[in-house]
């Protein structure tokens, strides 16, 4: 175990590495007990005299080999991190043979080689292959691989690794062997392997460069039809990719393997991806719209990294988001593109400003790229991810489309095949465009989420507007600098039609249209106007940053009818309702709440009755901000206090439109039915989010009605849900009919389990704990975790944050359990206070003594890290 208390890891520290690995040889015994790895690493060194060091960790040691001669005890040093080869040094190239075994079964981490069900996989970002073999475990060493895999062929009939597979045989005693040759330069956290009794969906085609591919998607067992909806998935994100970036796939197969243990979503090992089976497994019967639209987005999201990743890997861990920031770009786009862009845009500017915002101003917060970390598990984070992509778009905005295609096309092209950084794909889109875009880096530097103060100021007589507009620094980061800020901006007539841009400003125009603020403070000017505009700021969320600007109820009213874009109405409509929300909470009070909240009522009520309104974007609209968002808003949070306002707000919005939710819900009843087509999912999104409204009224009849008709689980569900999270009549006989169902269907059971985890009353910690004792409780498996604990800390905030602060407790000792199994998924629960600096004084003190006894173990240094950044 590596030293939770040694020195970070820092940024500036960075040095090209002194020996690199050219080829891998690589010959698996495997065997779920006692796996044996046999390793031929092609060593060079480009430092002369540098000593020999590998990273190696809970591997046994077998023997070592250089160049084909036995090394004896005193010729190399062995610790707990790797392993350090003596004759090695001082010669140019070497071949190092090493033999090692290790214990997939016992490995709960998993991460390296682990067993899930039948199965025996691999995980290894970010620094898991070290737990395979002893390597140089850092991305920028770039090998080719070639992967020999020998089994028991009744055990682990199918054998798959990165690359082509380029031979297969049988071998003596009931064994057989597949290898397999990855022909591009890769870093060892891409590899991958999966063996096992595995089942697939097949297709072939032929790229746009015309490579015959074959796709395929396993999933263990014999059954493989639910991995058909992910199967199209895969192509169509390869075609959209060839369209789109014009980036083509690069190898004979493309193979993506379902697992029910796995750490996080997905990842995108060379030519073998490896899923968290909830985003690749889903038929009608079992999956809900929900699940379908995330499957697409993650298959594309590990499918584009074959290029903004894969092909283009990183220098430095510190770089990461060069690829995730990029690759969620790229993977909204893909869903923008084939869907609805004004929703994609909603989904994510909630996610970005429920939770990004919120990690932003936390005790975690961190810059997009970090100067330092310990573990650097702890950093795959919204704000690496959320963040980092939105400084791409603002990037993509800046430039415009096509510039912004040149500039992608310049740095795959000059870094194929290499490691890069963030300043390389700066400077290959400066170079590309013209545009000396390289000041965007400050946005990578810096944590915290900056405000953009706006007063308006109309001068009747002259005909003159001006805005006036104020960057301000982060809360939390109160010296920083001004950051480039590409703001997209309309002035609404009083006839609700936009005017031209600003006469005078002293801002950069951009080709797309808005303007690049680069300093503290700047004016726009409008002249000869003939009564007072109505500004909307920010469209389509063009920055990452909090806009302050005083609106009434009556213009924010307006805003929701006439603004042009749908997010800039939704956005509207989510600003009446935060004022509404924190003026009742007691956070913030309102100038003039009761205006608001008719204001507010009065637009849903519009919209409700709108037949022309598209379903799924007034389902958008009646999902008001979140407890997380809320919080976010105020420097001081009552959390129970927010829950209450919000469960107030909600019985008053189900009684003022009482009848005209139940007729909408109704009018949709047979638009829902229509199956996966993109009509019928807004129908059911609407009705869906109508139903908890309704239920406050109906006494369940509705929900109930929806269950025992259910056309598939997208009804089924949110019927239960509905039931459950309102304890209506019913719910409980509908909560066993479902789980028994789907007894043996684990995704669909952490389905239900998510629901009595975020039922949003007090008792809900007593329900927890009561599936706790249960078989259905397994600690080593992270979807149910996630689904359990996660669901509870995360999404309960009347349970989570309860005022006897066992809620808090339950979470800290399950965290100091569950980090002797899995550390990544203990720091992710772990992450639930991360608002506790900004939590109400008596609910951070609680907080804190809950997670004082943490304090006091051995922990792993992932938790560790975590709990040194949190206050104690
Ligand atoms: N790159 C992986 C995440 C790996 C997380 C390691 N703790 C999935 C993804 O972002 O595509
Ligand atoms: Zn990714």
């Amino acid at each position: 175990m590596r030293d939770p208390d040694a020195a970070p890891v820092r940024l500036a520290d960075y040095r090209p590495p002194a020996w690199t690995v050219e080829a891998v040889d690589l010959v698996f015994e495997l065997d779920r007990e006692e796996s044996e790895v046999e390793a031929v690493l092609a060593l060079r060194c480009d430092v002369p005299g540098a000593p020999l060091r590998l990273d190696g960790e809970a591997l046994a040691l077998r023997w070592l080999e250089l160049d084909g001669r036995r090394l004896a005890v005193d010729e190399f040093h062995l610790t707990n991190e790797g392993l350090e080869v003596f004759p090695a040094q001082g010669l140019a190239r070497c071949r190092l043979r090493s033999r090692v075994g290790l214990r997939p079964a016992a490995n709960t981490r998993l991460e390296g080689l682990y067993a899930s069900g039948r199965l025996l996989l691999t995980q290894c970002e970010a620094e898991g292959f070290r737990r395979i073999s002893f390597f140089i475990d850092r991305p920028d060493v770039l090998a080719r691989w070639r992967t020999t895999l020998r089994a028991e062929r009744a055990r682990y009939p199918v054998l798959l690794a990165g690359g082509n597979r380029i031979s297969e045989r049988v071998l003596e005693d009931g064994r057989h062997e597949a290898v397999w040759e990855n022909p591009h330069p890769t870093p060892c956290y891409l590899f991958a392997l999966a063996a096992g009794p595995m089942a697939r969906v097949s297709k072939r085609l032929t790229g746009a460069d015309s490579r015959e591919i074959e796709l395929n998607v396993w999933v263990e067992g014999e059954d493989p039809e639910p991995c058909r909806y992910a199967l199209g998935a895969v192509e169509r994100a390869l075609r959209w990719d060839e369209q789109r970036f014009g980036r083509c796939y690069d190898l004979g197969v493309f193979n993506v393997v379902a697992a029910q243990d796995f750490t996080m979503g997905a990842m995108e090992n060379k030519g073998l991806n490896i899923f968290n089976a909830r985003y690749i497994l889903a038929d009608e019967r079992s999956a809900t719209d929900a699940d379908f639209l995330a499957i697409e987005s993650v298959v594309g999201h590990e499918y584009f990294h074959n290029w903004s990743g894969n092909r283009v890997t990183l220098r430095d861990w510190f770089q990461l988001s060069l690829k995730e920031g990029l690759t969620v770009f790229r993977d909204q786009e893909f869903t923008a593109d084939l869907h609805s862009r004004d929703l994609k845009r909603i989904e994510d500017v909630r996610l970005l400003r429920g939770r990004q915002f919120a990690e932003d101003a936390g005790a975690l917060a961190h810059p997009v790229r970090p100067a330092e970390y310990r573990e650097i598990n702890n950093f795959y984070t919204l704000t690496v991810y959320e963040k980092g992509a939105e400084i791409i778009r603002m990037l993509h905005t800046r430039l415009g489309e096509a510039a912004f295609r040149a500039g992608m096309d310049r740095y795959f092209s000059e870094h194929d095949g290499r490691a890069a950084t963030l300043e390389d794909f700066y400077a290959a889109h400066s170079a590309a465009s013209g545009v000396d875009c390289r000041d965007m880096l400050a946005w990578y530097a810096q944590a915290g989420t900056p405000v953009l103060a706006v007063e308006r100021h109309f001068d009747a007589e002259h005909g003159r507007f001006e805005l006036r507009i104020e960057q301000r620094p982060p809360a939390n980061v109160p010296g920083a600098g001004p950051l480039p800020i590409p703001l997209r901006f309309a002035l609404l007539d009083a006839f609700g039609h936009a005017l031209p841009p600003p006469a005078v400003h002293d801002a950069e125009a951009m080709p797309g249209g808005g303007l690049l603020l680069r300093h503290a403070r700047h004016v726009l000017r409008w002249e000869g106007l003939a009564a007072e505009p109505l500004p909307v700021l920010n469209l389509g969320f063009s920055a990452p940053v909090r806009l302050e600007l005083a609106y009434t109820a009556l213009e924010r009213g307006r805003l929701v009818r006439e603004a042009r874009d749908g997010f800039a109405r939704w956005d509207a409509l989510q600003a009446l309702a935060l004022e509404v929300l924190l003026d009742r909470a007691g956070a913030r009070p309102a100038p003039a709440p009761a205006e608001a909240e008719a204001a507010l009522f009065a637009a849903l009520g519009a919209l409700l009755g709108d037949a022309a309104a598209h379903p799924a974007f007034v389902a958008e609209c009646f999902v008001l901000p979140d407890i997380d968002t809320l919080a976010d808003a105020v420097p001081v949070a009552d959390p129970l206090a927010l829950v209450a306002a919000r469960e107030a707000l909600l019985e008053r919005l189900a009684e003022t439109h009482a009848e005209a939710l139940a007729a909408r819900f109704a009018a949709l009843e047979a638009a829902a039915g229509g199956g996966l087509a993109d009509a019928a999912m807004a129908a059911r999104r609407l009705r869906h989010a109508l139903l908890p409204l309704i239920t406050r009224r109906d006494g369940g009849a509705a929900a109930r009605a929806l269950f025992a008709g259910a056309r598939g689980m997208d009804e089924r569900f949110a019927a239960l849900r509905a039931l459950l999270h309102a304890g209506v009549e019913g719910a409980e006989a509908a909560r066993v009919r479902f789980a028994a169902e789907f007894a043996d269907d684990p995704l669909v059971t952490d389905k239900w389990i998510g629901l009595v985890a975020t039922r949003p009353r007090p008792e809900a910690l007593e329900a927890v704990q009561a599936l706790m004792a249960t078989p259905l409780w397994l600690p080593a498996n992270p979807n149910r975790v996630r689904a359990l604990l996660g669901g509870f800390a995360r999404s309960n905030p009347a349970a989570f944050h309860r005022a006897d602060g066992a809620g808090y407790r339950l979470v800290a000792e399950q965290v100091a359990l569950l980090d002797a199994i899995n550390p990544q998924v203990a720091a992710r629960l772990l992450g639930a206070f991360e608002g506790l600096p900004r939590w109400a004084p008596a609910f951070a003190g609680r907080a804190r003594a809950a997670l004082a006894p943490l304090r006091q173990g051995e922990r792993s240094r992932d938790v560790a890290e975590l709990l040194a950044r949190l206050p104690a």
